[in-house]
């Protein structure tokens, strides 16, 4: 049986021409700032991203929480929606590790934070409150479906921020993903932010690492707390390698994977009992919900439907993820829909 799995984008394996570049990649020791790969890349992500310099982080997870702590002091605030990826899957870092409080808004459908709520979020200068520090937007928003956030929108939140005193950094693990949907450049979605995480081990294939993007100031700091939380690798350039392939070949063909996630929901929206919010897939995540006409909960469904090939992510009580990325083609799509048809039969 040919196994589908649609459980998340992380699931990618290096391309060829990823794998050729790997076993020919030339190293140094990037402790020492030696590495020539990591170097290109680190500039190539921050020329990319329009920012001064980058660095090379393990995960995505690493490159927010280094963002945090360079932002952040301990006891300051930062302010982060509710269905972030910082605040829901990042292991209470922040808190952990960085003595940072986080203050929580409602990410609305769409993934935005209400910018009147933003601005009742920042805290007055009293002794009795935290100090507010940072803004954290996600684009896409994961949670909230996969969904974009505009230029015009995250500049908006970036003058409010820097309006009073504080700092905005954006989630963009799959900010190309925003940036293809919304045909811009993510420089472009980015510009109003004071740092950036962007994975290269999500769509765009490749097997590890993030870069984090920000001033020269910015980058300096964030190297000293990459080391001070054993992220600071040595010959990575093997990695950075395949991540100069993903940023060279992998952006423009995420097209295919949000034209895959819509043919997906399409047909999944013709089986009894699934529904799917307005306009939605807008990227590569589909998120079908069960009515109550569907007897099974969304972890037995997934359940069934793994028996039958197809791996998925139960993400509530009624409701599935989907993610489609390089390794799922025409064939696969159809795979999934024959599948579901069968297990709601
Ligand atoms: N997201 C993973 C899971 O952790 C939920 C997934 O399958 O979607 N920011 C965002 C918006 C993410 O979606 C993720 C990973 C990360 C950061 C963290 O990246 P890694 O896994 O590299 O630490």
């Amino acid at each position: 049986m040919t196994i589908v799995d649609l459980r998340s984008d992380t699931v990618t394996k290096p391309t060829p021409e990823m794998r050729e570049a790997m076993s020919n990649a030339e190293v140094g020791d990037d402790v020492y700032g030696e590495d020539p790969n990591v170097n290109k890349l680190q500039e190539a992500a921050a020329d990319m991203l329009g920012k001064a310099a980058g660095l090379f982080v393990p995960s995505g997870t690493m490159g927010n929480l280094i963002a945090v702590m360079v932002h952040c002091q301990r006891g300051d605030e930062a302010i982060m929606g509710d269905k972030g990826h910082t605040f829901s899957f990042e292991a209470g870092g922040i808190s952990a590790l960085g003595g940072v409080f986080p203050h929580t808004l409602p990410n609305q459908a769409d993934g935005t934070l209400k910018l009147d709520q933003i601005l009742g979020a920042i805290r007055p200068d009293d002794v009795h409150h935290p100090i507010s520090k940072l803004v954290i937007l996600e684009n896409t928003q994961n949670r909230c479906g996969g969904v974009v956030l505009t230029k015009a929108y995250t500049d908006e939140v970036g003058k409010l921020a820097h309006n009073h005193e504080m700092m905005l950094h954006i989630d963009g693990a799959r900010i190309f993903n925003a940036a293809v949907a919304l045909n811009t450049s993510a420089k472009a979605l980015v510009e109003a932010a004071d740092s950036v995480t962007f994975c290269l081990s999500k769509g765009l294939c490749a097997p590890v690492g993030s870069v984090l993007c920000g001033s020269r100031e910015f980058i300096d700091k964030a190297r000293r707390i990459r080391k001070m939380l054993g992220g600071g690798m040595r010959q990575a350039g093997i990695l950075a390698a395949a991540g100069l392939v993903a940023i060279d070949t992998m952006v423009d063909r995420l097209a295919e994977d949000h034209c895959r996630a819509r043919e997906l929901a399409n047909g999944l929206a013709k089986l009894d009992g699934i529904h799917f919010e307005m306009g939605m897939p807008e990227t590569n995540m589909v998120f079908p919900s069960f009515g109550s006409e569907i007897k099974d909960n969304a972890a037995d469904l997934a359940k069934k439907l793994s028996s039958e090939g197809i791996k998925v992510s139960a993400v509530s009580e009624r409701r599935l993820r989907l993610v489609t990325h390089a390794w799922v083609d025409d064939a696969a799509v159809q795979q999934t829909l024959i599948a579901f048809a069968k297990v709601l039969a």
